[in-house]
Formats: C-alpha cells, sequence, structure tokens
C-alpha cells in the first residue's frame, strides 16, 4: 500500500438527507479526524427511519458491484473499510466480496456496526433475513460495535435489562468468537444503577475487558451509534488503543447528548453535532475506562 499522509476509509452507509444519522455524521466526524471519506452510499432516504413518517427510500444494492468494479479498476486501496446501515440484505454478499478484494489483511482494518435495531426492536427496514446475513458479514471484521438490541439479535438471545457483568462478558466472548478480535456493544446497561449505562468491550488480541460507564440521559437520538463508532474508528487510525478509543468514543456523545439535551428541539433531528465537532481536535486529558472483572 502506498505510504498516505492522510489515512483513506470506505465509508459504506445510507445517506438521509435530513436528521443527523450515517453518512451525515459520519463524513464529518471522520474528516474532522484527518481522515478522507471515501462514501459508498448503499441507499438514499429522505431522512432516517428513526421517528420520521412516510420517507422515501431509494435502495441502491444494483448499483453497488459497478460501484466497486470501477474502484477496483482504479486499484484503490484503503487503511479502514467501514459498514453500517445497509439497504438489503442482498447487499450483504457484495459487501463481503468488497472487503475481500480490497482487504490486504495487515493494513486495512474491517469495522462493521451491524445496524439493526435499538430499544429491543428491529429498524422498520430490517427483517430476520437481514440478522441472519449481517452475522455471516461480521466473519470478515476486525471489530464490531452493536449496541445491546444488535447484540442480542445476533447471538439470538433475549434481550433483558437485568444483565450482570458475568454475562455481558459472556455475550462479548461469544460474539467474538463468530469472527472479529474486537467487539464493542454499546448501551449495556448497569444491573443496580439506573441512571448510568456502559460501554463495554473485548479485545481477544489481549484477552481483556473493558468498560466505560456513563449517566444516562433520559433522552433518545438517532444517529447517536454512527457518531460513536466513527469516532471509534477516528481514534485507532490515529494510533490510539482500544480503551482509550471507547473513552474518547463515549466523551464525544455524552458532550453531544448534552449540547442537545439543554435545548428543545425534536430528538428525530439528531444530536447538535455541529457544536461539539471541535472538541475531537481538543487535547484529551481525562480517562475513565476500567477494566470488566
Ligand atoms: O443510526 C442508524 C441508522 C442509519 N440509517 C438509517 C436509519 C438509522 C436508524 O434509525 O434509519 C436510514
Amino acid at each position: 500500500m502506498e505510504k498516505r499522509s492522510v489515512k483513506r476509509v470506505a465509508a459504506v452507509h445510507d445517506l438521509s438527507g435530513f436528521g443527523r444519522s450515517s453518512l451525515a455524521v459520519v463524513i464529518p466526524i471522520l474528516s474532522t479526524m484527518g481522515l478522507q471519506v471515501c462514501s459508498v452510499p448503499t441507499a438514499v432516504l429522505s431522512t432516517h427511519t428513526g421517528g420520521f413518517e412516510g420517507y422515501s427510500f431509494v435502495d441502491l444494492t444494483d448499483s453497488l458491484e459497478e460501484f466497486f468494479a470501477h474502484w477496483k479498476k482504479l486499484n484503490l486501496d484503503f487503511d479502514c473499510i467501514y459498514t453500517g446501515f445497509l439497504g438489503s440484505s442482498r447487499q450483504i454478499s457484495i459487501i463481503s466480496k468488497f472487503i475481500d478484494d480490497f482487504v490486504s489483511k495487515k493494513d486495512t482494518l474491517v469495522v462493521i456496526d451491524p445496524v439493526l435495531g435499538d430499544n429491543g426492536n428491529l429498524y422498520s427496514t430490517m427483517g430476520q433475513d437481514m440478522v441472519e446475513q449481517m452475522r455471516t458479514l461480521i466473519k470478515k471484521a476486525d471489530m464490531i460495535t452493536p449496541n445491546f438490541t444488535e447484540a442480542a439479535f445476533l447471538l439470538d438471545r433475549p434481550y433483558h435489562l437485568d444483565i450482570g457483568d458475568q454475562e455481558i462478558k459472556k455475550w462479548l466472548y461469544d460474539l467474538s468468537q463468530m469472527g472479529p478480535e474486537k467487539v464493542i456493544i454499546t448501551s449495556a446497561p448497569a444491573r443496580g444503577a439506573s441512571k448510568t449505562t456502559n460501554v463495554v468491550a473485548y479485545n481477544r488480541e489481549d484477552n481483556r475487558f473493558w468498560k466505560v460507564s456513563c449517566v444516562y440521559i433520559p433522552a433518545h437520538y438517532p444517529g447517536t451509534g454512527d457518531a460513536f463508532t466513527s469516532v471509534i474508528v477516528g481514534s485507532l487510525l490515529q494510533g490510539d488503543n482500544l480503551p482509550i478509543a471507547l473513552d474518547r468514543g463515549v466523551q464525544f456523545i455524552t458532550a453531544a447528548i448534552r449540547a442537545s439535551y439543554g435545548t428543545t428541539y425534536p430528538n428525530r433531528e439528531g444530536v447538535l453535532l455541529e457544536r461539539v465537532l471541535g472538541h475531537l481536535n481538543m487535547p484529551f486529558l481525562v480517562s475513565s475506562y476500567e477494566l470488566l472483572e
């Protein structure tokens, strides 16, 4: 791979015109973190699906193969392939081949955010076929970043909020046995602490489990999962280790939610990203990660 002064990320997500999610947050976050984003739009929507009725949805499955064929002809390569919301289960075999064709295993970080649902339910465009296909796609990942709902669907286990540390460690470990070396679960419940939510992670490379706890704010903003994983991707590509990347992701999302929660406007529009993007370039001073034992 040629030596580049700016690292390059192929970002395979939808483009939603209104509401801050997917490419509308992936691009500004990664660009602010000094990375070049090469977009692969999986679908184009008028809005994301979280809280808007009657959105238009253009599935780009039929264009993907041609898109990737052109990139192959150009001999492009990437420091990272990062996938998120997919437009159809049929896209998964095409994206899987794209990963095979473009990964030179040592140099390309493959991050799969298995976007499927939240709060115990699948999103409106997702079905069981997508869950099953996603289980095959994550075999190709170095890292996956499901939320607690998506982890339950991938493992085919009940979504239950009284999960303890030992059981969540088992979930992390079992997900890593499905392929990825690193697994991060967001929005993991903190048993006995209703005002807290956890991000937990496992790294098979050193067999360590991590936890970052944060104050639970009782508001849901679509797109925060996309923003979180984007900060993790940016942080790892900048050379941070996994627990520092977790800390940076949590601190950024907390700042974004706090900037939004203190104002009244519709949650479905997403967090006020524009007010906090600059935080990504500030020195990182306070770290709070713990080993999960
Ligand atoms: O944030 C995940 C996401 C991405 N893309 C679209 C979505 C959602 C969640 O609702 O609807 C189109």
